[in-house]
């Protein structure tokens, strides 16, 4: 993670221009989302870019990344703003020459699961193993569980409960605490604390990295 002190930072975001004329840190992390196909994580990209959406970045190599900038509020650290490189995987045919590229570098994750759909709630050990497999680390993410303004009309939805459960088995291997939250793309509900839920453990992990050297 590279924190950047500096006082000629510039945002265009008009909401965000007050807090601008103190030096603030900056801090850009890749990371990726990760989950079956059909779980909501280009909705929950969509809808967290909002009407900056056209700053999305189309590729040919069968990912999309997009970026977006938000201010974080660290109990220690102060305000902190996080410059978000989202990785999306767009094409599930060309994953696997993408895979290496979609991987590299990335600090964090949001793993996401359908609350409707049980199987998508089963494979994420698969997808947790090879985001650390292929990031070469154990490194932290947010367990979502996903499309929750529909969680009723399934025959079988996966409880607030399993999620919470998973959250807490994985923290122990990670060693921070992995947050669980539950949102819908659809109607926008928990979707930025997703992310500052993220930005929040992914400053957890780098305290904990920081005191261990
Ligand atoms: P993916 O990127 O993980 O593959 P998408 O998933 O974001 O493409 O979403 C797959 C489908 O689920 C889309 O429907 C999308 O509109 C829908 N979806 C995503 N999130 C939610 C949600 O929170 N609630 C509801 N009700 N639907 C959601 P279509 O029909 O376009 O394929
Ligand atoms: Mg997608």
């Amino acid at each position: 993670i590279v924190i950047i002190v500096g006082n000629n930072f510039r945002c265009c975001s008009g909401d965000l221009m007050a807090s601008y004329e103190k030096p603030m840190k900056r801090i850009r992390v890749k990371i990726v989302l990760i989950g079956d196909g059909g779980v909501g994580k280009t909705s929950i990209a969509k809808r967290y870019l909002g009407e900056s959406f056209e700053h999305e970045y189309k590729r040919t190599i069968g990912a999309d990344f997009y970026v977006k900038r938000n201010v974080y509020e660290d109990p220690d650290l102060g305000k902190i703003m996080f410059e978000w490189l989202i990785w999306d995987l767009a094409g599930q045919p060309a994953y696997n020459e993408v895979r290496p590229l979609y991987y590299r570098g990335a600090q964090g994750a949001l793993l996401v699961f359908d609350v409707t759909r049980p199987e998508t709630y089963y494979n994420l050990p698969k997808w947790l193993s090879e985001y650390w497999r292929h990031c070469g680390a154990v490194l932290p993410f947010v367990l979502v569980g996903n499309k929750i303004d529909i969680r009723d009309s399934s025959p079988n939805p996966v409880p607030p409960e399993a999620g919470r459960e998973y959250a807490k088995i994985t923290s122990k291997t990670v060693g921070v605490q992995i947050p669980y939250i539950e949102t819908s793309a659809k109607t926008g509900e928990n979707i930025n604390e997703a992310f500052n839920f993220l930005a929040k453990v992914i400053l957890s992990y780098t305290k904990l990295k920081l005191q261990k050297k």
